[in-house]
Formats: C-alpha cells, structure tokens, sequence
C-alpha cells in the first residue's frame, strides 16, 4: 500500500525503476490519480528548490525528471479518456534553448484526453520548425509553445517571444490560434508578444484549447 508521501519521496530521491510500481500501488490503494499527479509535481518543485539552495545539482534534477516520467508513463490511462483527434490538430514544442520537457508532456496528455491530434516537435525547437510542422500538416488548428526558463538565466523567453511573433507574421496566422504557457510565463507576457492564449497548467491548457476551436 502506497501513500502520496510514498509517491514524493521516490520522485524526489529518482528512483525511476521504482517509481512505476509504487505509483502502480498508490493506484492499487485507491488513491485518486490527479492527486498522484500533483504530488509529483510538486516533488519537482522540492527537487527545485533544492537545486537553487545548491543542495543538488543537475544530475539529481534529471534522474528525479526520469522518475516522474516513469511515474506518468502509469498514470496516462487513468487520466487521458478522451478520443484522440476528434477536436483537431494541435502543434506543440518547448521553445529553442530550452530542454525542459515534463510540462509540455503533461500538457500534450491533457489536450490529447480532450480531443486533439498532438503533434510532438519535443524540446529545443526552432521557431522555423513550429511554422514547418503548421505547414507540413494542412488543418492545424492551435499551436502551443512551452517555456521552462526564465529571461533571467537564458535566452528562453525571448526565444518564445521570437516564435511568436515570427507566427504572428505567417500568411496562416488568421486561421490558427497560438498558446503558451510553462514556469516564467505570464498572462501579461503573452498579452505583450501576441500570443492568444496563457495558461497557468495542464487541465486549464486542455480548456482552453477546446474554448479556442469552439
Ligand atoms: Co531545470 N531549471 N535546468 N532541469 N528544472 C528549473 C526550471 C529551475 C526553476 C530550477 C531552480 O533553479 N529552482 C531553473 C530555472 C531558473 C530560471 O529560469 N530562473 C532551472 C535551471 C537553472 C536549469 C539549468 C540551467 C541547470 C544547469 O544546467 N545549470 C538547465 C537548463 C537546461 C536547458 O533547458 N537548456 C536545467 C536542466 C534541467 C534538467 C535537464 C536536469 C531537468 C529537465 C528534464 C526534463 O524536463 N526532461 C530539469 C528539471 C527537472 C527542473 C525542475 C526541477 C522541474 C521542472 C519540471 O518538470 N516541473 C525545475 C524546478 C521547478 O520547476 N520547480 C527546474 C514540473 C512541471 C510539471 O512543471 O514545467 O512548470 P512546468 O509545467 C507546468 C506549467 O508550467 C504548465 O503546465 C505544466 C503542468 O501543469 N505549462 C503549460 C507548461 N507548458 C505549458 C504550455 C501551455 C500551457 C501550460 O500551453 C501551450
């Protein structure tokens, strides 16, 4: 019998050959698979904030991410219910310089159970791949840029910032909508570069592309 405090502490410790099976009995107890879901997210909010005090460093970051995919790899089933593709095509990436890919996926699983046909261009892409995949694939519908990087560190905000606004200047533009959403983002932000959509998480990310193509 598995308890969320269970479910944390292999995150947190990257244990990712066992983290299927103790999510597996967290299931098995009953426990409600979003709740899962959350407290593994804010396991990496622990794993975080414990790389900013210097206690970790990027290699305990990556095997607690290698964990927690393990761990929603068990959970996809229970959470995604929706018939894929029905609502349309989507286009979705973590923008260029950025590696960070857990929120895109969660993102991908939550729009996919709502309906859509995701198309995955994964992590560090350039703005010119977003504008080929909308290109390459006649009916999409709404393209999603992540971000996990703040301006402060990187050039990841103003890479999505640059995505956008080379959309924004594509003959489809008037025929597509474009979301983005990850840590450092704000409403304002995507307010500011021209973005249609923001949204703060995955569940909120999976209504508003279905508000967006209604
Ligand atoms: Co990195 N990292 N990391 N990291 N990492 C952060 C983001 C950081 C906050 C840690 C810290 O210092 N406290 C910090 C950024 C600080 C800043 O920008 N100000 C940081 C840093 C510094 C770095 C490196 C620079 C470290 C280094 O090399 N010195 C490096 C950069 C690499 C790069 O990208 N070029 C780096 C590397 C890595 C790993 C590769 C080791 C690993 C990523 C592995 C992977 O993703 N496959 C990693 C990890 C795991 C983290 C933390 C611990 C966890 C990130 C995560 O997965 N969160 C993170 C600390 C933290 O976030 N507390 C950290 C869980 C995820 C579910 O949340 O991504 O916010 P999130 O997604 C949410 C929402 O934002 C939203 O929905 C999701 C689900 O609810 N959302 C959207 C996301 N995309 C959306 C799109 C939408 C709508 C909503 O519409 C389209």
């Amino acid at each position: 019998m598995a308890t969320l405090k269970d479910v944390s502490d292999i995150v947190i410790a990257g244990k990712a050959k066992k983290t299927a099976g103790v999510v597996q009995d967290a299931l098995d107890s009953g426990l409600d698979p979003k709740e899962i879901l959350n407290t593994m997210i804010d396991a990496m909010s622990v794993v975080g904030d414990r790389f900013s005090r210097n206690e970790i460093f990027v290699p305990e970051m990556l095997v607690a991410a290698k964990a927690m995919k393990k761990g929603v790899d068990v959970l996809k089933p229970h959470l995604s219910d929706g018939s894929v593709g029905a609502m349309g095509k989507m286009v979705m990436g973590t923008v260029a310089g950025d590696l960070h890919d857990i929120g895109k996926n969660l993102v991908i699983m939550m729009i996919e159970s709502a309906g859509f046909e995701v198309i995955d261009l994964g992590v560090d892409v350039p703005k010119e791949k977003f504008v080929e995949a909308v290109r390459e694939n006649p009916g999409v519908k709404i393209v999603g840029l992540s971000a996990g990087l703040s301006a402060l560190l990187t050039t990841t905000m103003p890479a999505l910032q640059e995505a956008v606004e080379y959309l924004n200047q594509q003959d489809f533009r008037k025929d597509i909508k474009v979301m983005v959403g990850g840590a450092p983002i704000t409403q304002a932000f995507a307010d500011k570069i021209g973005a249609d959509a923001y949204t703060e998480d995955a569940a909120s990310a999976a209504q508003k592309a279905k508000e967006l193509v209604s």
